[in-house]
């Protein structure tokens, strides 16, 4: 008999396929990296790393014929290393960075190392509020890492922007070693020259090396593709990521870095900026992490392999001009929109200034047509994260599946309707029973829709 867990797999394949991912942190992923992830890697122990020397200068053919590591503490590496030299390379070319670091099992794993890396107990970071768009892991209370460090938090301005002046007010009036951009529901491109001046007055002030940290997992993919502004470009020393947002991989982190490459078993570096790339080597394995996922890793080479072709820049751009174009019919039927659009891939409205409902019950009530979102806390908002009054949705998953700027009006014609219905409910099932009939209708719409892009690997 069928394990119930392949029944339930082939229930998310409809479920996938019937529907439409507005998740802005969501992908649907190629067949190759599905196969990759579901390959006899899994079977293998591999702590430690694969020789890095002149890395990212070879060709791949090179890559492949290269003698084994050093660095590894288990036997039978041949193909691993290999597969592991070859994400590590893939990945430095996309993103122009010195290193980079594979194994991270999450972004959150990424980060934690990072902090790891470079900071003591005690130490300050300077990050974006969570409430303002932040993430968890920049100093949410219920982390590890916040009960370790102190975390500082600067905000976003009227505009929606990066509060750029209290940024600079903050890590002048407190002796940082680490700031940080980074966000999971911001639609603007911050200006990352301003933040590296920011760094530099600071370290003047406090006669010390402070670590200059972006975390870009939501816009990875944008700018791999080059249509956002690469941190790495502008003095930042460690970029974060995962890489299965709209960098289009498997579930996973990613640490990209800028300095000198050097052995990750050698006993003692010194903790400068300039050996950052070594220092968060030996903080993920063996400082954070034990045996590194191969079968992903291997996964995230063939996806770095798929952003390298010019293909994946015409799909990175068709992400943004599908957000501004959806950002745009939703403000036509009075959607008001957290720093007035998008200049990404993800939208944040605010459903309670829009049609005074709470975004908890409408992220619901659209699951029930087959469109998913998430429920998100705006600036200062008091729904707090059970009950916010912002929704946050995105398009590089529907970009991935064909969606144009057509489906974009079609969606917000059914986000309206739904917004509408929704209005003076307080409970889901209250506004299930009274609505049976439009659900029915507007869930076989969306389906219908959904069917004629059909998901990559289904
Ligand atoms: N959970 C991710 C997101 O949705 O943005 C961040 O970790």
């Amino acid at each position: 008999m069928k394990d119930l867990v392949f029944d339930l797999i082939d229930q998310e394949k409809v479920r996938q396929s019937e529907g439409l991912e507005l998740i802005p942190s969501e992908n649907y992923v190629s067949k190759p990296v599905l196969e990759a992830m579901g390959s006899v890697l899994t079977n293998k122990y591999s702590e430690g790393y694969p020789n890095f020397d002149g890395l990212t200068d070879w060709p791949e053919e090179k890559i492949a014929e290269e003698k084994l590591s050093n660095y590894r503490y288990y036997g039978g590496q041949t193909n691993v290393d290999r597969i592991e030299r070859l994400a590590i390379a893939r990945a430095c070319k996309l993103f122009n960075a010195d290193h980079a670091n594979a194994q991270p099992h999450s972004g959150a794993n990424a980060n934690e190392a990072v902090y790891y890396s470079w900071l003591n107990p005690g130490d300050q970071i300077l990050a974006m509020n969570l409430g303002h768009g932040g993430h968890l892991t920049h100093g949410s209370p219920v982390t590890r890492s916040a009960k370790i460090y102190k975390f500082i938090p600067y905000g976003t301005d009227k505009n929606g922007d990066l509060d750029y002046d209290e940024m600079e007010r903050l890590a002048l009036e407190n002796d940082i070693k680490l700031l940080l951009v980074g966000y999971s529901a911001f639609m603007k491109i911050p200006n990352f020259k301003r933040v590296a001046e920011i760094r530099d007055k600071a370290e003047k002030k406090w006669g010390h090396e402070i670590l200059l940290m972006a975390d870009m997992a939501h816009v990875a993919g944008l700018i791999a593709a080059g249509i956002h502004d690469n941190p790495l470009k502008f003095g930042f020393n460690v970029m974060t990521t995962t890489t299965h947002k709209t960098l289009r991989g498997p579930r996973g982190g990613l640490i990209l870095t800028m300095g000198n490459v050097g052995s990750p078993i050698k006993k003692v570096e010194e903790k400068t900026l300039a050996n950052i790339p070594t220092l968060v080597d030996k903080a993920v394995f063996p400082g954070t992490q034990g045996g590194p996922l191969e079968h992903i890793i291997a996964a995230k080479a063939v996806a770095f392999g798929e952003a390298l072709k010019p293909e994946f820049k015409t799909y990175a751009k068709k992400i943004v001009k599908n957000a501004k174009t959806l950002a745009e019919e939703l403000k036509k039927r009075g959607f008001v929109l957290q720093g007035g659009g998008t200049e990404n891939h993800l939208i944040l409205a605010d459903m309670k200034k829009s049609f005074n409902i709470n975004g908890k019950i409408y992220e619901k009530a659209l699951d029930l047509i087959g469109l998913t979102l998430n429920a998100n806390a705006l600036p200062g908002d008091k729904g707090g994260a059970f009950k916010p009054n912002g929704v946050r949705l995105g398009t590089p998953a529907i970009t991935t599946r064909g969606l144009g700027e057509k489906e974009m009006v079609k969606i917000a014609e059914w986000m309206e309707k739904i917004a509408k219905l929704c209005q003076g409910y307080e409970k889901i099932r209250d506004f299930e029973k009274d609505h049976a009939e439009e659900i029915k209708t507007l869930r076989e719409e969306v389906k219908t829709l959904s069917l004629k892009f059909p998901v990559p690997g289904i």
